[in-house]
């Protein structure tokens, strides 16, 4: 492992763990009704911290096929993402039991698009990117998902603007992880597992400090009703 990786997975279980304490400080000034969405955003972190830990102990990675690959990014994400939708879900409305069918729906596709991915990078070329293209049909099943039937039940929820405005970043962000695959160590070649991991560093802060971080912020402001 270059030293250009290292560093990054060292970064990376700072700031997850950071984040952490960030999100426990914000928690207690939470209403009630709203502490969910902290245990969310901590379990986020915890759990990145977790996975950038091993791999900063050269414990996150198989060489397979000649290859490295990073198998802690994955038991990261399947779990991560998940928790993060549940977290725009609970964005949407107070009753999630109302909308158990959407959210069982989307974490299955979800997960569907973390495992397959995997499977992706420890394919070699060609079949990577069939699996790459697997992977992304579930992707857009998920965005469909929160741009049509959530977005409609956040609509009607408590805070819509607050969900608009999650939703937009959890897509954007989300949208260049596939495109750093594509790029990168598992796809075409063009990035090196350094700069590759960088990449990887920015997104997952920005889309579990960043994004828990926003939406801690906007859960604080919701009327307890
Ligand atoms: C993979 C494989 C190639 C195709 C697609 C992918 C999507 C990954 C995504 C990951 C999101 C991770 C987050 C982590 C941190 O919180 C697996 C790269 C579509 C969307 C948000």
């Amino acid at each position: 492992m270059s030293a250009g990786v290292q560093a990054s997975f060292v970064i990376g279980w700072m700031l997850m763990l950071a984040g952490g304490v960030v999100f426990w400080v914000m928690s207690r000034s939470l209403p009630a009704a709203e502490k969910r969405h902290g245990v969310a955003a901590m379990s986020i972190v915890f759990i990145a911290f977790a996975n950038y830990f091993a791999m900063a102990l050269g414990q996150g990675h198989v060489n397979f096929n000649g290859e490295t690959v990073f198998f802690a990014r994955y038991t990261d994400w399947v779990l991560t993402t998940p928790i993060l939708l549940v977290s725009l879900a609970m964005m949407a409305t107070r009753e999630l039991a109302r909308i158990r069918t959407l959210l069982f729906s989307l974490v299955v596709a979800d997960v569907y698009m973390i495992v397959t991915g995997l499977v992706g990078n420890l394919s070699s070329s060609p079949h990577n990117y069939y699996w790459w293209i697997i992977s992304m049909v579930a992707f857009i099943a998920v965005l469909g998902m929160i741009w049509g039937p959530l977005r409609t039940e956040a609509a009607r929820g408590p805070d819509r603007a607050g969900f608009d405005k999650l939703a937009k970043m959890l897509t954007i962000l989300w949208l260049i992880y596939p495109l750093v695959w594509l790029i990168g160590t598992s796809g075409f070649g063009w990035l090196s597992y350094g700069v590759e991991s960088w990449f990887y560093l920015i997104l997952d802060v920005t889309a579990k400090v960043g994004f828990g971080y926003v939406a801690l912020t906007a859960a604080r402001k919701l009327k307890t009703t």
